[in-house]
């Protein structure tokens, strides 16, 4: 029994290291979710989302890039939905995994390094030293990168490292009621199996309480998160009395092709952060600064007060959209154009560029001759008549016509004019600089079920959509097996910067088949039909569908 006897003196190294991280897991999930509870409940930091962001934020371009790409790769590979928000679940998982991951390994290297120094208690403050080690640079970084928080920064400094200090408390406290040497006892045998149970049941306990504190919390948390932000419902007057430009479009498209007008909440999203700045109307106003003779700030209400409003209909496309991707939307957009903001702010002799920075930290920089030559460069505060919604840049965007969204701040929070050009965002980080929208052209459907005879002949529609940034699109073409491009029929676009939708009434043959399209920009330029990947400049190539054409009971046929 002398063995057993001395369980708790001579633990396994394994066994050290695993107790440190069952400690660890057990520890940090439920601080998780505290953290979760305090930021529904007071605004606090959510930890692990900071630390995401912080790395996505210092991480080379190309890890990054990489590390997206992959993620999209799995996303559509397993089809997991939409591909922006299942882009920012993966993402906050991916956070909330880093957390627990870290405790458990402090946990672990903390057990096993209080082991091998002796196998006496611990004092009470040694669980600082791993609260420290994890919270105070995580304190820092979340002090760097976040602007979601609605408490004040030493609060959140504060708050985070006492979170982690609690944590590293309870981590010393187990590890005594786990490895440490006993105070002497005089009953060796008894003892040693009564510390084993002991030992269990104190596990499962803890067990519990984590499991008790992460539901109530995580629950309450989401609870509390559900409740609050109602979203604003203020509708401004449309201009168009809210009739489409191409209302009496002869074509109509195939059932099952996008809507035209993309539902602003099923628009993508695409940004640099787990959640978005949020930014208050109250509060916010737009500094216009730099060399400028007339330098402003202006409320929103300034914003569309002061300058002529101008309505555009508009695609816009995530450079990172793969052929046939789903990061592609279309929109009214409202908002006036920068050069009337040039004007009012008395732009002075040399400057070159405006810098406009986003709440995020986001930021790119634009050419004032490229404003002055293009009235269409605007800043928008309206999508479909209503604010901005909050993930897609309110209260104030950027647009610029024929680029991808990389080159276009949303979140607005400052324009400096400036001599000197400095990269954006993500042209530091190896995407192109000029970012112009290639010209991509997608199939929606091949609708088997609409089905139709003309001519003794029966007719497959298939419809979809192109789009080539501002020069509009001019011929759609679709091939089946490889055969002779046809030609598509076009339906009159919203606006010459919005996708066009097409349709092919296509002759049925029965059996499998792959479908193509491409299709011909505004100024004759046919799109580049080789396969490039989506970085540096946007992906390029034909997309195509494999179908099993079957007819479906066709009118007729049964009788
Ligand atoms: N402030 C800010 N603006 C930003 C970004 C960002 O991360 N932060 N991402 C850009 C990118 S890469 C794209 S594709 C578009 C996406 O706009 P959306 O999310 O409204 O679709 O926003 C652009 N503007
Ligand atoms: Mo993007």
């Amino acid at each position: 029994m002398t063995e057993e006897r001395s369980m708790s003196g001579t633990v396994g190294g394994g066994r050290v290291l695993g107790y440190g991280a069952l400690a660890g897991l057990l520890l940090t999930i439920p601080l998780v979710a505290i953290f979760w509870l305090a930021d529904a409940f007071l605004g606090t930091p959510f930890v692990p989302f900071d630390v995401l962001d912080w790395a996505a934020r210092n991480m080379p371009g190309g890890l990054i890039t990489f590390a997206i790409d992959t993620m999209v790769s799995i996303i559509t590979a397993l089809q997991l939905g939409e591909t922006s928000t299942a882009a920012k679940a993966a993402e906050q998982l991916m956070g909330i995994a880093g957390m627990v991951i870290s405790g458990v390994v402090v946990g672990a290297v903390f057990y096993h390094l209080a082991r091998r120094r002796s196998a006496k208690r611990l004092s009470f403050q040694a669980g600082l030293i791993p609260g420290l080690v994890l919270g105070l640079p995580v304190a820092l970084l979340s002090n760097d990168v976040n602007f979601s928080a609605l408490t004040a920064p030493l609060v959140n400094f504060l708050w985070i490292v006492v979170g982690f200090a609690a944590w590293g408390l309870a981590l010393a406290t187990m590890y005594n009621r786990l490895l440490a040497s006993p105070e002497p006892v005089e009953e060796p045998a008894a003892e040693a199996s009564v510390e084993t149970l002991d030992r269990r049941s104190f596990l499962v306990r803890m067990g519990g309480a984590a499991a008790t504190i992460t539901v109530v919390g995580a629950g309450v948390g989401s609870l509390l998160r559900e409740s609050g932000g109602s979203a604003t419902t203020v509708r401004y007057a449309s201009s168009s009395g809210g009739v489409l430009p191409n209302a009496d479009a002869s074509v109509q498209p195939v059932d099952g092709t996008r809507p035209e007008l993309t539902p602003v909440e099923k628009h993508y999203r695409i940004d640099i952060s787990s959640r978005p700045p949020v930014l208050e109307e109250e509060t916010w106003t737009l500094p216009v600064t730099g060399m400028v003779d007339n330098p402003l700030d202006l409320t929103l209400a300034d914003l569309r007060s002061d300058f002529r409003p101008m309505d555009q209909y508009l695609t816009l496309s995530c450079i990172s959209n793969r052929i046939g991707g789903d990061l592609i939307g279309t929109q009214k957009w409202t908002g006036f154009s920068l050069q009337d903001l040039l004007t009012r702010a008395k732009v002075q002799e040399g400057a070159q560029y405006l810098r406009i920075f986003g709440g995020d930290g986001f930021h790119e920089t634009v050419d004032i001759d490229l404003i002055n030559e293009d009235q269409r460069i605007m800043l928008a505060y309206a999508w479909d008549d209503q604010p901005l919604p909050e993930r897609n840049g309110f209260p104030l965007r950027i647009y610029i016509p024929d680029r991808y969204g990389m080159k276009q701040p949303k979140w607005i929070t400052g324009i400096e004019v400036v001599e000197d050009y400095e990269q954006g965002y993500w042209v530091t980080r190896g995407w192109d600089e000029e970012a112009l929208m290639q010209t991509t052209s997608v199939i929606d459907v091949v609708a088997t079920d609409q089905a139709f005879m003309s001519e003794g002949m029966t007719f497959i529609p298939v419809g979809g959509i192109a789009h080539a940034g501002d020069r509009s699109i001019s011929k759609v073409e679709v091939r089946m097996d490889e055969g002779d491009w046809q030609e598509a029929q076009l339906r009159d676009p919203l606006s010459d910067k919005t996708w066009v939708l097409w349709r092919f009434d296509m002759p049925f043959s029965e059996g499998r088949h792959r479908i193509e399209v491409r299709s011909v920009d505004g100024e004759g330029e046919p799109q580049i039909e080789s396969v490039r990947g989506t970085r540096p400049s946007g992906a390029t190539g034909v997309h195509g569908r494999n179908v099993d054409l079957v007819l479906e009971a066709e009118a007729g046929s049964e009788a």
